[in-house]
């Protein structure tokens, strides 16, 4: 009786709702297409999320109702059997609609009675939830009534992603960050629907992943970071729990293991690797392009292959990246021997072999992924081998370098990055890449100025949000002025999620 009096209650307040606007709402990534029918549909205790029975679609509903409740408090039952009096539900469906086909995307249907979540799969209908979360309005209505309700306005809003790889990359080698904090980037990722988080986990100032064969790697390798601080690593299941979280979020890891250069922390724990009779010193200077494995000796492709191995046996993503940056004490027909048999160790892993853009010289299969940071030339070189890209120009999308001279962190060697010009390019026509060419975007975060969670997300936020939106729209619904206005109005959500994001003085924030 309870419930019907007040659900009789909540109709009038619905009939009273005020004039909304799908379209005006804060969405990053703008979806593809808004129409708005100005109503409004009522959140509030009564209501109540309903999945397909699939368990990956019930995860998902799961998911939405506990960050409904760190928004709005309440508690919205998922699943339950029966449907006394509830008003206003939150249907996520799978579906095989025809429309629906492109991978992760998924269509919502706002009405006053009911929100429709459609998608053909559980990764799209997960990148819906984020919309759905960003759509619910921050404050409840009316906070003396006894039954508050938060709005979500009316609509339809179909949607799907631009490019398939939407990534950022953490440097945890040059400082190391723990689950926690990487944790709570996949978070802040997820909310932008980013779909990879890609780790270099390994470079000349620590090894952070255990090798169950090699074990000093870590023991001794990752004992330090850049400034002498402790360093630190993950245990296997350290990065097995990271695997998972991020798959719960429908992110992918790609682990990096940096080779044949950036690998001092590896011969400091066997002297064997780097062929020079030398045993080197554990390394906490910020110094690029002195190390080298041995590229023509045997154990090193043993080392290798375990490595390989056993960081592929714990990633169900398709992906190993094996760095190949900067190998300046590598003679060039060594790198380009070495990076063409590595490719092979991949691939009998079963994975897809990606490096930054130097690794273009060898001669690859088409399978293989360059990461454009820098080397036009080499950009081409991957193009005439038919091989996708990932675009991470430095001077675009680093997230290591600072917004402007005053930046409190972050180098400048590329570029001053201000927000503003960390959105305003075009990566769909950039230094001559084809589209075609290109699998997606991603924003590298290295880390050598920054030791903790706070700093991360001083350089990473909000540079990142842009990124998201860059990887995700298509060109024309990109717009600085429009953005600029959502990038502003995400401040409540950065505020309740503690970001220590840089407020720059380009947004006029929330
Ligand atoms: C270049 S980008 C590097 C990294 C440094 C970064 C600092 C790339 C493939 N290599 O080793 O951390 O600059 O901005």
């Amino acid at each position: 009786i309870a419930i019907l009096a007040c659900t009789e209650e909540k109709k009038k307040r619905v009939l009273n709702f005020p004039k909304t606007d799908l379209a005006a709402e804060n969405m990053i990534p703008k979806p593809v297409k808004v129409i708005p029918t100005e109503g409004g549909f009522a959140l509030d205790e009564f209501a109540a999320i309903y999945t397909t029975n699939a368990q990956d679609f019930q995860e998902i509903g799961k998911f939405l109702a506990a960050k409904i409740k760190g928004k709005t408090e309440l508690d919205i039952p998922v699943n339950i059997a029966e449907v006394p009096n509830r008003e206003g539900v939150i249907y996520i469906n799978q579906s095989d609609s025809i429309d629906l086909q492109a991978p992760e995307s998924y269509q919502l249907y706002i009405t006053p009675d009911s929100v429709i979540l459609n998608s053909n799969s559980a990764a799209g209908a997960f990148r819906g939830v984020q919309t759905l979360r960003q759509i619910i309005s921050e404050t409840s209505n009316d906070t003396l009534a006894a039954y508050p309700v938060w709005t979500i306005p009316t609509g339809k809003i179909i949607d799907g992603p631009q490019f398939e790889y939407r990534g950022a990359m953490l440097d945890v080698a040059r400082h190391f960050f723990d689950v926690g904090d990487v944790k709570k980037f996949i978070d802040l990722l997820a909310y932008y629907k980013y779909n990879v988080l890609h780790l270099h986990l390994t470079d000349d100032q620590g090894w952070r992943i255990e090798i169950k064969s090699w074990p000093k790697l870590t023991e001794v390798g990752g004992s330090t970071e850049v400034g002498g601080e402790a360093g630190g690593f993950y245990t296997q299941e350290e990065y097995k729990e990271l695997v998972a979280y991020a798959a719960q979020h429908h992110i992918t890891i790609v682990p990096e293991v940096d080779m044949p250069g950036h690998t001092n922390a590896a011969s400091v724990s066997y002297p064997i690797l780097n062929g020079n009779g030398k045993t080197p010193k554990l390394y906490e200077g910020m110094r690029v392009g002195f190390s080298t494995l041995d590229t023509r000796k045997d154990t090193v492709y043993t080392f290798i292959d375990d490595v390989i191995r056993e960081i592929s046996a714990m990633t169900p993503g398709p992906y190993f990246h094996i760095g190949g940056d900067e190998s300046d004490a590598t003679k060039k027909s060594d790198y380009i021997y070495f990076v063409e048999k590595v490719e092979k160790i991949v691939q009998k892993y079963g994975k897809r072999m990606i490096g930054w853009d130097e690794i273009a010289q060898a001669d690859l299969d088409s399978t293989s992924i360059s990461q454009f940071w820098r080397h036009t030339d080499f950009a081409n070189e991957a193009i005439e081998q038919d091989m996708k890209i990932i675009m991470s120009p430095a001077v675009k999308t680093y997230l290591d370098m600072q917004y402007d001279t005053l930046s409190k962190h972050g180098l400048h060697w590329a570029a001053y990055i201000p927000t503003d010009t960390a959105y305003n390019w075009t990566p769909e026509a950039y230094e001559g890449i084809p589209l075609k060419n290109i699998l997606g975007i991603e924003a590298p975060l290295w880390s050598e100025t920054i030791s903790d969670i706070d700093e991360l997300e001083y350089l990473a936020f909000p540079r990142a949000i842009g990124y998201s939106e860059l990887s995700w729209t298509t060109e024309e619904n990109r717009d600085w002025e429009n953005y600029k206005v959502r990038l502003a109005n995400q401040a409540p959500f950065l505020d309740r999620m503690d970001v220590k994001y840089y407020p720059s003085p380009l947004i006029d924030w929330k």
